[in-house]
């Protein structure tokens, strides 16, 4: 089915929706995303999700375009002019058309662009049993060569990652960082529960801070479950007593079984069933 794409100021058919071959979003992965959901026609964290865009755009110079106000306006038309009530956003801002050189002073008119589509979720079967996942060799990208704090068009490390996951026969891996400690999955992070305690990788050992992760956390202390930011290495998920990923797309999705070791009892335990229904009831809220 075709799409309404919203483009820099108005709202294009598909087809419409053009890119140069000259725009460093596509020449050299320079630009920044966002990945959104919307519930009964509300998006789940907006501002959060722009604050987020922005501080990514900040953090390579990229001045976006327009206001957060118009993006925000933009992100709910497109939903709206797509019929869609629950359903997925993808927001990028491309560094623009350039020069064939890195030179991101020699680039114009970054590009605003929202695609709005239904969302493509896990087989119901992971929910209820829980997902296998493996350790890839390619570990997160270090802090000091690139922040895996922005969320920027150039995905590979991440790609890199879940090729071995599939190649395993996981749709989800597990990413290290530089210094061998827990980071986080391809495209969600990752908490366990020892000891009743909810345990999650601090900023700092290399993560995207998920919009996800955060509800999921303020869900937790509500629920008077004791949670805290702690370096994790793969023996503390191994012996934890469960184990799950948060994410956009994935929402809260337990994990059962990591490089062979099964996690708890190896099915999906009490806190994990909490947290994914206090989080159900907040994104519907
Ligand atoms: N870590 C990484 C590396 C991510 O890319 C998350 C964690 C979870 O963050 P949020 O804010 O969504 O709770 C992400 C984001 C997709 C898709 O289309 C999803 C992400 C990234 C790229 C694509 O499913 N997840």
């Amino acid at each position: 089915m075709s799409r309404l794409i919203f483009m820099n100021d108005r709202i294009v058919p598909e087809h419409e929706a053009r890119v140069s071959v000259f725009d460093h979003g596509l020449l050299y992965g320079d630009g920044v995303f966002e990945g959104l959901r919307s519930y009964s026609g509300r998006v789940f964290r907006l501002d959060a999700h722009l604050d987020r865009l922005w501080a990514s755009a900040k953090a390579i110079c990229l001045t976006i375009p327009l206001s957060k106000e118009v993006v925000a306006q933009a992100v709910n038309d497109t939903l709206a002019a797509n019929n869609l009530v629950d359903g997925y956003v993808r927001l990028i801002v491309t560094r623009g058309v350039g020069s064939l050189g890195l030179d991101p002073n020699r680039t114009r008119d970054p590009q605003v662009i929202v695609i709005a589509d239904t969302i493509a979720l896990y087989p119901k079967e992971h929910y209820e049993k829980g997902l296998r996942i493996v350790t890839a060799a390619t570990q997160r990208v270090q802090s000091a060569a690139l922040s895996p704090r922005i969320k920027s068009l150039n995905y590979l490390n991440n790609i890199m990652a879940k090729l071995e996951g599939l190649q395993a026969g996981c749709v989800e891996a597990l990413m290290l960082n530089h210094k061998g400690e827990v980071a986080e999955c391809t495209g969600d992070n990752i908490f366990v529960v020892r000891g009743g305690r909810l345990l999650t990788p601090p900023p700092d050992a290399g993560i995207l801070e998920g919009i996800t992760r955060n509800a999921v956390m303020e869900l937790a202390h509500a629920a008077g479950i004791d949670c805290r930011e702690a370096t994790l290495t793969r023996h503390d998920l191994y012996t934890a007593d469960e184990c799950f990923l948060t994410g956009t797309a994935a929402e809260v999705i337990p994990v059962v079984d990591i490089d062979g070791r099964l996690i708890g009892s190896g099915v999906p335990g009490p806190i994990t069933a909490r947290l994914t229904r206090d989080f159900h009831a907040l994104v519907r809220g």
